[in-house]
C-alpha cells in the first residue's frame, strides 16, 4: 500500500512539472487532489485495511496530501510569476520616449487684433453694441442716405436674400442706425464688431467674408480733431508709436466730410510695390463726420448734436501686423498658418 503512495505522489508530482498555465492547474488539482483522485480513493478505503497498518498508511496518504497541497500552491505562484514577467516584456514602458504633446488651441490671428482693437477702444471709453448680420435693405442703405438706385450703392456688392428687401450686411454701419434709435437723444460712444458679406472678387486683400468694427461718436460739440485724434491714437496703440498713417479725403454717403486711413506699407516701407499698388499706403478704415440726414433718421437733432463714426477692417489689420501677404489664408483652414500666431 505503501508503495502505492509513492507511485501516486511521484506521479502526481512529475505532471505538476508539466503544468504550463492557470487552466492546467485546475485540471491537475482536480485529478490528483479531488474526490475521486487515487488518493482519496486510498484515504477512503483505509477503514478496510488491517488494523495495524491503518495509522502508517493514513500518516503516509496525508503526508502526500500536503505535499501537493504545498506544491499546487507553489506552482501556482510560479506560473503568477511567470505570467507578471511576460506582461512586463510585452507592455513595457519606456520611460525614455516623447510623451504625446497634448493640443493647445489658440485664438485665431483675426480674433487676436479684434481684441486687441476691442481693448485700445474699451479704454478710450468705447463700449460694444451687438448688432445683426442678416439686414434690411433700409438699414444697410437707406437709412444710410443711399435711397434705392443711389450708384453709391455700387460700392458695396451685395449678397441679396430671397426674401425681398433682406440681405447680408456689407458692412457695419447699419448698425449705427439701431444704436442711435436705442440711445436718442443720449450721448453715445459705441463700437460695433462683426462679420460682413461682399460678392467681391477674391483679391490677397479682399474677401467675400470678413470682420469690421465700427466706430460712433454723438454728442454735443464732437468735431472732426476729435475723430483724427481718436484715430490717430488708435493707429500709434495698434502699430507703435513709428508708424506712419495719414488721412486720405474720401466719399461715403453716410458721413459728410469722409476720410480713408492709411498705413505704410508693410512690405515696401512706402516705396511703392504691388502689395500697395505702388502707393507706398495701405487703407484700413473709412471714417467722417455722422451726416445730418443719418442723425436725424437715428432721432437726434443735427442742429445739437454732431458726431463721427469710423469701420475698420482687422483681417487687413492683422495682414499689416503680421506682414501676411495674402487675406485668404484667414478661411483656408491650412494648420501651418494658424500655428504661426
Ligand atoms: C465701409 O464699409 C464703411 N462702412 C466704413 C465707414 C464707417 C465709413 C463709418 C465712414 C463711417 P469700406 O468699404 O472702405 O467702408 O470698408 C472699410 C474697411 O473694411 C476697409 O478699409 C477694409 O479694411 C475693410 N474691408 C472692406 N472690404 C473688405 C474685404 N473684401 N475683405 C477684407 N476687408 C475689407
Amino acid at each position: 500500500m505503501l508503495e502505492q503512495l509513492n507511485r501516486i505522489e511521484q506521479t502526481a508530482l512529475s505532471m505538476l512539472d508539466q503544468v504550463r498555465d492557470e487552466a492546467g492547474l485546475q485540471q491537475w488539482r482536480v485529478k490528483h487532489l479531488g474526490r475521486s483522485s487515487s488518493l482519496s480513493q486510498v484515504l477512503s478505503k483505509l477503514g478496510q485495511l488491517p488494523k495495524e497498518e491503518r495509522p502508517m498508511v493514513g500518516r503516509r496518504a496525508n503526508q502526500i496530501r500536503q505535499a501537493l497541497e504545498s506544491a499546487l500552491v507553489e506552482k501556482s505562484e510560479a506560473l503568477q510569476q511567470v505570467a507578471i514577467q511576460r506582461s512586463l516584456e510585452a507592455e513595457r514602458l519606456d520611460v525614455s520616449m516623447p510623451g504625446r504633446p497634448a493640443h493647445s488651441s489658440r485664438l485665431h490671428p483675426a480674433t487676436q487684433t479684434l481684441r486687441k482693437i476691442y481693448q485700445i477702444l474699451a479704454e478710450m471709453g468705447f463700449q460694444i453694441y451687438w448688432s445683426r448680420e442678416v439686414e434690411t435693405d433700409a438699414y444697410n442703405f437707406e437709412l444710410l442716405n443711399m435711397p434705392a438706385h443711389h450708384p453709391a450703392r455700387d460700392m458695396w456688392d451685395t449678397f441679396h436674400t430671397t426674401t425681398p428687401g433682406v440681405l447680408l450686411r456689407t458692412h457695419t454701419s447699419p448698425g449705427q442706425i439701431h444704436a442711435m434709435r436705442e440711445f436718442a437723444p443720449e450721448p453715445i460712444r459705441v463700437i460695433l464688431p462683426g462679420m460682413c458679406y461682399r460678392y467681391e472678387q477674391l483679391t490677397a486683400r479682399s474677401e467675400i467674408q470678413f470682420n469690421q468694427v465700427e466706430g460712433l461718436a454723438i454728442g454735443k460739440n464732437i468735431t472732426f480733431s476729435d475723430l483724427k485724434g481718436t484715430l490717430a491714437d488708435f493707429a500709434r496703440r495698434m502699430f507703435g508709436q513709428n508708424v506712419r498713417s495719414r488721412f486720405r479725403a474720401s466719399h461715403f454717403p453716410f458721413t459728410e466730410p469722409s476720410a480713408e486711413v492709411d498705413i505704410e506699407c508693410f512690405v515696401c516701407g512706402g516705396s511703392g510695390c504691388s502689395v500697395c499698388k505702388q502707393t507706398g499706403w495701405l487703407e484700413i478704415l473709412g471714417c467722417g463726420m455722422v451726416h445730418p440726414t443719418v442723425l436725424r433718421n437715428g432721432g437726434y437733432d443735427p442742429e445739437k448734436h454732431t458726431g463721427f463714426a469710423f469701420g475698420v477692417g482687422p483681417e487687413r489689420i492683422t495682414q499689416l501686423r503680421h506682414r501676411i501677404e495674402d487675406i485668404r489664408y484667414f478661411w483656408g483652414n491650412d494648420m501651418r498658418f494658424l500655428e504661426q500666431f
